[in-house]
């Protein structure tokens, strides 16, 4: 079993049932155990600005399966959420993403870990700092000092 680390996010339908029920969904998946989920955070849309605020958490897994089957089996939680592939940094009912996987460094088509702008991602790195402050992402940095660089502004925590 090896630690993997994944965001959700969420700015359509309900987002905050949305995330809720992505962590359930997380812990249902095979060879994997859901251990750790982090607050939501309710956060400015990055990328393209004129869509509804995100509300953005992390989990912390310890799982058998591969990278990619896991991978996969994110994908397919984001479909049976009803999620259609849209504009890229678009709005979206359900993303998964897989941002760490043990300490792997991979570079393939469709699968690259860790998640290549984690660290200047208020979004990805606030939830994450909740629960892997001390997390040395290969290549960047530990989570809290990437934090700690970047802008926060208009994020705020959810209870
Ligand atoms: N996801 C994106 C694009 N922009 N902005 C916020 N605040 N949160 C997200 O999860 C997010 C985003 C693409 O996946
Ligand atoms: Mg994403
Ligand atoms: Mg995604």
């Amino acid at each position: 079993m090896v630690a993997a680390y994944v965001a959700l996010g969420s700015n359509l339908d309900d987002p905050r049932a949305q995330v809720e029920r992505g962590f359930e969904a997380l812990a249902t998946l095979p060879r994997t155990r859901l251990l750790v989920r982090s607050r939501l955070y309710r956060t400015p849309p990055w990328g393209v600005r004129e869509q509804p605020d995100f509300v953005n958490a992390a989990a912390r897994l310890e799982t058998a399966l591969p990278p990619r089957a896991l991978l996969d089996a994110l994908l397919a939680i984001e479909t049976r959420a009803g999620r259609s592939r849209g504009v890229p940094n678009g709005p979206r009912i359900l993303d998964l993403d897989l941002l760490a996987y043990a300490d792997e460094v991979l570079d393939t088509p469709g699968l690259v870990i860790p998640h290549p702008r984690l660290h200047e991602r208020a979004f990805v790195l606030l939830p994450l700092a909740d629960i892997a402050p001390d997390l040395e992402v290969p290549g960047q940095g530990r989570v809290a000092d990437l934090l700690e660089r970047t802008d926060t502004r208009g994020s705020t925590r959810l209870d």
